[in-house]
């Protein structure tokens, strides 16, 4: 009989293409979403795969709806993949990100524990956790880096201290319960159906736009934050791999490479032949009140026990990113429909908040 599988946030960029992997395993694919007044199913469009997964409305706030989730779909695996998952918004909405990427991890948990805990789950970990470590750390001799599953955590916004508080949770419920609870700590991977907010997808919009004679520039916060960019299918491979590891553990997933932010732009503009400096601008509005400053992710324990590595790295990640979003907006001149996020998108001028630096 088919295997049947639940993700929460199958509308995000992580639920999309799991999914997507998922159903061509030959899985049953149940996921939720929450109500919105216009509804959010773009990815799964963009996939093709809108009318291959069951929806289901529930929201992370609600354990009502999450226990009633799991009675439906019946799982044999669930995919906790649903949070408020940008780090800038979580110093405006602290509060609901505590409650949905902390509380409602718990919520979960215990909505599995009441029904069947038998159920395997994957909880989504975040090399956010870690915090603000310092670039020297990560740039260690020899090659060698520091953050793996064995590193401690300093989270450095409310976004990470929820994760960190689920993080903790799923631990406890795996030992106390013996349920078969697993975590990835994944470092930031990206896509073409990345959300726009973040900044790789953020640059390479706005390259694609600057390119075809759409918008003049591009305006980025902290540029020298550095990060360990992957490719976000291979993730999701990897979340798969670790619900069928013999036993629920932790495993981090990385390229063990790293690059600022300035380089991705660099490199982002340097595939349509422009210079980055010349059409990116600094500006305050983007800086955090904290940044976690630099991130490389020891992913040897995945490759031992998972036989998962990294295949997309950052030069091919960028030209995949900066190539769709380019077709897109030439697709869009052209007088094409389909479905896509950016023409929803308000320019990010126009958002203010107290928590950004002005
Ligand atoms: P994403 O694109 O922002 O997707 C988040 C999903 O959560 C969306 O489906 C969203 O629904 C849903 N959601 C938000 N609030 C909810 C609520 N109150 N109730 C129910 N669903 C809710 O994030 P992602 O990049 O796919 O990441 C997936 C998971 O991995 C997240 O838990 C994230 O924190 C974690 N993670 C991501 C990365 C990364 O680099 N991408 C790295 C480490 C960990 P809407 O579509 O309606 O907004
Ligand atoms: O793309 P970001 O917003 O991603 P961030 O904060 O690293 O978080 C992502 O990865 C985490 C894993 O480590 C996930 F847990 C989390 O859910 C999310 O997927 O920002 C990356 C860096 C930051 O240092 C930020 O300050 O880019 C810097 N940055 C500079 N200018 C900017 C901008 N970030 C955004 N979003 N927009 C800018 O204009």
């Amino acid at each position: 009989m088919a295997k049947r599988a639940l993700i929460t946030g199958v509308t995000g960029q992580d639920g999309a293409y799991l999914a997507d992997l998922l159903l061509k395993k030959g899985y049953t694919v149940y996921g939720t979403f929450r109500r919105l007044s216009t509804p959010n199913f773009w990815r799964l469009q963009y996939l093709g795969i809108f009318d291959k997964v069951r929806l289901m409305p529930a929201d992370m706030n609600d354990m009502s709806s999450l226990t009633e989730a799991i009675h439906v779909a019946n799982p044999d695996e669930v995919y906790n993949l649903a949070a408020q998952s940008f780090v800038a918004a979580s110093f405006e909405q602290p509060i609901s990100t505590g409650t949905i990427s902390g509380l409602g991890v718990a919520m979960m948990l215990e909505a599995i524990r009441h029904t069947d805990p038998k159920i395997k789950f994957y909880q989504a970990s975040t090399s956010e956790m870690y915090g603000k470590i310092g670039l020297h750390s990560i740039k260690e001799k020899k090659g060698r880096v520091l953050l793996n599953e064995k590193s401690n955590f300093s989270p450095t916004s409310p976004y990470a201290a929820a994760k960190v508080y689920a993080y903790w949770t799923t631990k406890i419920y795996r030992e106390a319960y013996d349920m078969f609870a697993c975590q990835g700590i994944l470092f930031n991977h990206e896509s073409p159906i990345r959300g726009l907010e973040f900044v790789t997808r953020k640059i390479s919009n706005a390259v694609a736009k600057i390119h075809l004679g759409i918008e003049k520039e591009l305006r980025l916060g902290n540029t020298k934050a550095v990060r360990d960019w992957g490719y976000a299918p291979e993730y999701v491979e990897a979340m798969w791999r670790m619900m069928q590891y013999k036993e629920p553990e932790d495993f981090v997933v990385a390229t063990d490479r790293f690059h600022s932010v300035a380089q991705f732009a660099e490199a982002a503009f340097d595939s349509m032949d422009m210079d980055w400096k010349k059409y990116t601008k600094t500006d305050k509005k983007f800086f955090r009140p904290i940044d976690t400053d630099a991130l490389r992710g020891d992913y040897s324990k995945a490759k031992k026990l998972l036989k998962w590595k990294p295949n997309v790295q950052f030069e091919k990640l960028v030209e995949i990113m900066v190539r769709e979003d380019v077709k897109r907006w030439q697709n869009v001149l052209d007088g094409k429909v389909f479905p896509w996020d950016a023409p929803n998108y308000p320019t990010e001028a126009s958002i203010i908040t107290r928590s950004m630096k002005q």
